[in-house]
């Protein structure tokens, strides 16, 4: 049988300041505020256009954002609507790769439907 060497990981710790002495001997220690920002998320986004019907627009937001029926309709009809809606927040990889994938699906059935990513600020 074979073992997979594990490692639990460990908590990253922030780097101590050097400790400081006061004018009377005391030792100062300063907290260090935080570096390390959360990675900037991308929104996909499907625009509304004249001509993609809507089964197919319903089938890429369940297949491609794995959203059920229900709510896939639900976003279909927003965008229908009100001209673009958030299909998924994603990772800029994930985000583009998603962007590429809706795209090709699109143009591969002859659709003209548009399918961008935005940084959510
Ligand atoms: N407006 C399209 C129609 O009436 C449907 C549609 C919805 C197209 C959403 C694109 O992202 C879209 N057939």
């Amino acid at each position: 049988m074979d073992f997979m060497a594990t490692k639990i990981p460990k908590k990253p710790v922030l780097p101590a300041s050097p400790p400081s002495v006061g004018s009377n001997d005391s030792v100062v220690l300063e907290r260090r505020t935080q570096k390390v920002k959360p990675p900037q998320m991308f929104q996909v986004v499907l625009l509304n256009d004249d001509f993609t019907p809507m089964e197919f627009v319903v089938y890429v937001i369940q297949e491609f954002f794995s959203k059920d029926r229900e709510t896939a309709t639900q976003i279909m009809l927003k965008i229908h609507l009100e001209g673009k809606g958030i299909c998924g927040v994603y990772s800029r990889d994930v985000a583009s790769t998603k962007v590429d994938q809706v795209t090709q699906a699109s143009r591969e059935a002859g659709h003209p439907l548009q399918c961008v990513s935005e940084p959510v600020e």
